[in-house]
Order: structure tokens, then sequence, then C-alpha cells
């Protein structure tokens, strides 16, 4: 189970959207959010089992949330579950809702100072992804600051860049979570950090 942690709009669903099609695994999606059926409905139509959790305007998602929601989903033969927590760097990252793995999803119009502004996700993530990689040329973002940073507070998280809209990026991610379920499959519990 890998949990999506990023801010509003920095790119989760869509980053699921390129996902799923290519990552020849059996899938299931947990979707958070304040209010609205939306992305639940973006990944059904992906044909992938997804339900919604609305928090009412809870900024997180806990885990007796997500339990309730498995018990409206079909399990048997699914591989791989993601869980996109409710948009937001801060609260989601203080809980824990049983995942292998919290990965980082933070987008490029957002600003290369986060990961020190924000440091408990990034400190904890197992990956941190850099998405909307395409609109590089049309804000000042510092690629070298950015990766830095995150390597300073978290040297052994997996790093990946992609544009979710080309798709470029993503089969190198979806390569991760192949090897995460190969990895949880040989062990009690995986991790998408390379070599634990
Ligand atoms: N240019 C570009 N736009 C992107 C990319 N990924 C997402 N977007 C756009 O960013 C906007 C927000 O994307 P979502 O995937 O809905 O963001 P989210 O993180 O799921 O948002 P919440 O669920 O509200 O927290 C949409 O207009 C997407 O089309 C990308 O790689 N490149
Ligand atoms: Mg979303």
């Amino acid at each position: 189970m890998v949990n999506l942690i990023g801010s509003p709009g920095s790119g989760k669903t869509t980053l699921l959207e390129a996902t799923l099609p290519r990552l020849g695994l059996r899938a299931a999606v947990v979707e958070g959010d304040v209010a609205t059926e939306r992305d639940a409905e973006r990944i059904r139509a992906l044909g992938v089992q997804s339900v919604q959790i609305n928090t009412q305007g809870g900024c997180h998602l806990e885990a007796h949330l997500v339990e309730r929601a498995l018990a409206q989903l079909d399990l048997e033969g699914v591989d791989l579950l993601f869980v996109e927590n409710v948009g937001n760097l801060v609260c989601p990252a203080e809980f824990d809702l049983g995942e292998d793995c919290k990965v980082a999803v933070c987008s490029v119009p957002e600003g290369s100072d986060k990961p020190l502004k924000y440091p408990a996700l990034f400190s904890q993530a197992g990956a941190v992804l850099l998405t909307k990689m395409d609109l590089l040329s049309a804000v000042r973002f510092d690629r070298e600051l950015f990766w830095g940073d995150v390597g300073r507070l978290n040297p052994k998280a997996s790093r990946f860049e992609m544009d979710s809209l080309s798709g470029e990026g993503i089969e190198a991610w979806c390569g991760r979570l192949r090897g995460l379920l190969g990895e949880k499959r040989g062990s009690t519990r995986g991790n998408l950090v390379e070599g634990r």
C-alpha cells in the first residue's frame, strides 16, 4: 500500500491516471478529499476500482477511515493499493495508515523551497516525486536546491521526475512500484527505498 501525499493540485490524481494504465499490475485506489467524488470518478473512468472518502473538513486521512473504505473494495487479486491522501503537505504526514510507503508528490510550480519548509513529509517518504517537469521553463525552480534539500532530509528516498501529461518519467516510477511489490512478496514489509 502506497500513501500519496502532496499539496492540493500537485498532480496526485493525474499521476495515478498516468501510472495505472502503464503499471501492468492489478491496483485499487482509495481517494481522500474533503468533499466530492471527483477523484474516484477519474480513477473509475480508467476501469480501476476506487472508493472515495470525504473527510467533511478533515485535512488528512486516518487509518479507521481507510479501513472502512477497504470494506467497499474487492481486494481479491489486487497487487497494489494506492491511497491518495487529502491535498495537504502537513497533516497527512503525521498519520500512519498502515502503508508500506509514504510518497511525497511535489510539483514544479509549487517552488523548490518546499522540502525544508515541510520537512516531516520529506524526511519520512520512501520516494519523492517531482511532477509537472514540463513547466520547468515557465517558472523559477531550482532543481539543485530541491534535490539537495531532499537529500539532506532523507538521503535514502528514491527520486523521480515526471510529466504526467506526456507520460515522460512514468515508466521509471512504475518500475520502482513493481520492484516494491517484488520486495514485499520476498519479505514481510516492502520499501521503496533502494536496497532496504
Ligand atoms: N503541465 C502539467 N500539468 C499537470 C501535471 N500533472 C497534473 N497537472 C495538472 O495539475 C492540475 C491538478 O492535478 P490533479 O492531479 O487533479 O492534482 P491533485 O494533487 O490530485 O489535487 P487534489 O486531489 O485536489 O489534492 C490539473 O489541471 C492537471 O492537469 C503535469 O505533469 N504537467
Ligand atoms: Mg486528486
